[in-house]
């Protein structure tokens, strides 16, 4: 289905988030690899009202969540088992009937393939797998089958995955199975993490596309933008992240250039990538924040953040939308286009820009979905791509009368396990993800002393059955180590995780789970496996944790323009 892989490529949601606020009764949210009320908190208190409403719920994730507590089934599953579970989920729908006979017909294809694999994933053996009971795999498969919609939602517990393409084409093989595309309130909605990611991927910030996932390896389009830009596009595709460091390790990337993202806390196994970042010629790393990576960098370039500039930023349902700035950036800080801008320059290319406008404008030319989006519209309104001409409304839903953008293709897949596993030395199983206070690696929300005081310090989440065994208190200060590092953190004692797993976040810089982390990554997207690895875990002190310990009070002096911080003794534990 070119349409709906299309859409999966771009990452964006196929419907919007308002059909939330209609459902109800016979309709049906499925959640899959998503702590959506942490993470994307106004969706989730959508997804709870919608729920308080009378729509259906069924949760799909290995630790209990908010949204599990409100969940008619939830599958709690061993992690990196999602295909053996989506699998027999459509074994049981078909069993029974349940599949979109007449949309399959019409507007898929390859699904006597998809129906041969299903056939295998009885639900007796997708609970070996899983974990999952069989009567919870057919209370659900039902559920999903006798809805009017199902609207799927789905996030990183399903992509860092060794088989994350694998995942997400299983989650969208039982959309296409029941015919939940096309319509209000159905679809397969990945919710993107950052504000502006869906549109930096729009815009071509992805090793293998132009603006618009334009293929550069396509001859026409590379001719369009040559010609536009008056430069030769290389016809060779860009690297992935995982490649840029493998180059660095062979010689063959000498500079890296890095701007929002501080990869030396946020890329697994960080001794690793601290090894590449030191070794790589020349490092220029552009931020916000004197940040891990911005410190041992050869170049710093300050860029000014989000209320200092104009622009659009493209939300998860892709809604472009206007920004303007508020502040003057502090000091020699400038907006990022401007600093790129003058970089360009200095390189001897004359595109002197003014203001965010005019790269609008020439990106809008070149760029179909988003050719009808101006400034101008802009001013009044906010547009969801694909809106080809000016006088385009623009799309809240894709592939509505599917059969226009071509079939739908089910894309089978078989159930493989994560690359490592636990075993004698490290014998229990780390998942890594979020919580609701802190925002990734923490260079901006840990400077918010409100939140430093909601979410001080690293707090490892571990099942009261294995915390016994390994004497472990909660509040104690625990080792968690695995083949590539070892970090000190606080024990968070809790059936939140089943016997045998822990969680941890990557907020915190002397904590962070990224010591830990796998390299291994999907061999199609190199996505790193980071919701699974092995690990052991040990008790350290007790009783109790100090702040001190954690580098909370060293790291308190309050940076410059940020509130002095009261003494933080009722902190919680
Ligand atoms: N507060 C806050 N909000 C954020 C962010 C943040 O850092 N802080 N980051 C933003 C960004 S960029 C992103 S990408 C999103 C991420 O948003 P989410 O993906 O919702 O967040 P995670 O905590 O990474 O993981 C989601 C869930 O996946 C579950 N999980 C782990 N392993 C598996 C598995 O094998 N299968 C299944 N089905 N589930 C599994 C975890 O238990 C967790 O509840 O959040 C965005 N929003
Ligand atoms: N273990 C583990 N690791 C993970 C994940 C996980 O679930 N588990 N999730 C992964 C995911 S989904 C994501 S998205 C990544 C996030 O990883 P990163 O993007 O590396 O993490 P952030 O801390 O959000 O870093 C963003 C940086 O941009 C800076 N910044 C903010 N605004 C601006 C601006 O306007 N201009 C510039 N130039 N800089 C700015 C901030 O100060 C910050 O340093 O982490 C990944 N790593
Ligand atoms: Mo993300």
């Amino acid at each position: 289905m070119e349409g709906l892989s299309t859409t999966l490529g771009s990452g964006a949601m196929t419907n919007s988030i308002a059909e939330l606020h209609t459902m109800g009764p016979g309709d049906t949210i499925f959640a899959i690899g998503t702590n959506t009320t942490e993470c994307h908190p106004i969706i989730g208190i959508a997804m709870i009202k919608a729920v308080k409403r009378g729509a259906k719920l069924i949760v799909v994730d290995p630790r209990a969540t908010t949204l599990t507590q409100h969940a008619d089934v939830w599958l709690r599953l061993q992690p990196g088992s999602d295909v053996a579970l989506l699998n027999a989920i459509a074994h049981v729908i078909l069993q029974n009937g349940w599949e979109a006979t007449e949309y399959i017909a019409k507007h898929t294809e390859n699904f006597s393939e998809f129906k041969k694999i299903a056939a295998r994933y009885f639900p007796y053996k997708a609970a070996e797998i899983t974990g999952v009971p069989a009567t919870l795999i057919k209370d659900a498969a039902k559920i999903i089958g006798q809805s009017r919609n199902v609207a799927i939602y789905y996030t990183m517990g399903v992509t860092q995955h060794t088989s994350g393409v694998d995942n997400v084409m299983a989650v969208s093989n039982i959309a296409v199975l029941t015919g939940n595309i096309g319509r209000a309130k159905t679809g397969v909605n990945p919710l993107r993490g950052q504000n502006n990611v869906q549109g930096a991927c729009d815009m071509g910030a992805l090793p293998d596309v132009l603006p618009g996932y334009q293929k550069v390896q396509k001859t026409d389009v590379r001719e369009k933008f040559a010609k536009a830009w008056g430069v030769e596009i290389p016809e060779e595709q860009g690297l992935t992240v995982p490649s840029v460091l493998d180059g660095i390790e062979k010689g063959e990337v000498k500079a890296v250039y890095i701007f929002g993202e501080n990869p030396l806390r946020s890329d697994p196994d960080i001794n690793h990538v601290k090894h590449c970042l030191e070794k790589v010629e020349l490092l220029i790393v552009q931020d916000i924040f004197l940040t891990e990576t911005a410190q041992i960098a050869d170049v710093v370039l300050p860029g000014a953040a989000f209320a200092e500039k104009d622009g659009t930023f493209t939300s998860t349902e892709r809604r472009v939308q206007r920004v303007r700035k508020a502040i003057e950036p502090p000091g020699q800080c400038k907006p990022d286009w401007q600093i790129l801008s003058e970089l360009i320059a200095a390189m001897g290319y004359p595109a002197a820009y003014s203001h965010p406008q005019e790269i609008f404008e020439e990106m809008r030319q070149l760029t179909p979905s988003y050719n009808g989006i101006s400034y101008a519209r802009l001013e009044n309104e906010s547009l969801q791509w694909p809106c080809p001409t000016n006088d385009h409304p623009g799309t809240p839903i894709l592939h509505v009368g599917s059969s226009i953008r071509g079939k739908a293709r089910f894309v089978p897949a078989d159930f493989r396990l994560p690359a490592e596993l636990p075993d004698k030395e490290y014998p229990m199983m780390l998942t890594t993800g979020r919580v609701v206070a802190h925002y990734h690696t923490g260079t901006m929300t840990r400077r918010c002393w409100g939140l430093r005081g909601v979410a001080p310090y690293e707090m490892v989440e571990i099942h009261p059955e294995d915390a016994a065994a390994l004497a472990i208190e909660d509040g104690d200060q625990i080792s968690v180590s695995s083949r590539r590092g070892e970090v000190l953190a606080v024990a968070k004692v809790t059936t939140r995780v089943s016997p045998g797993l822990v969680f941890m976040t990557f907020h915190y810089s002397e904590s962070s789970g990224n010591m830990l982390t796998n390299t291994a990554c999907d061999p199609t997207t190199q996505t790193p496996e980071l919701k699974v690895c092995a690990v052991a875990v040990r008790k350290v002190k007790s009783p109790g944790v100090h702040l001190a310990d954690t580098g909370f009070l060293q790291q308190n002096t309050a940076p410059e323009g940020v509130f002095h911080q009261p003494a933080l003794s009722n902190a919680p534990h």
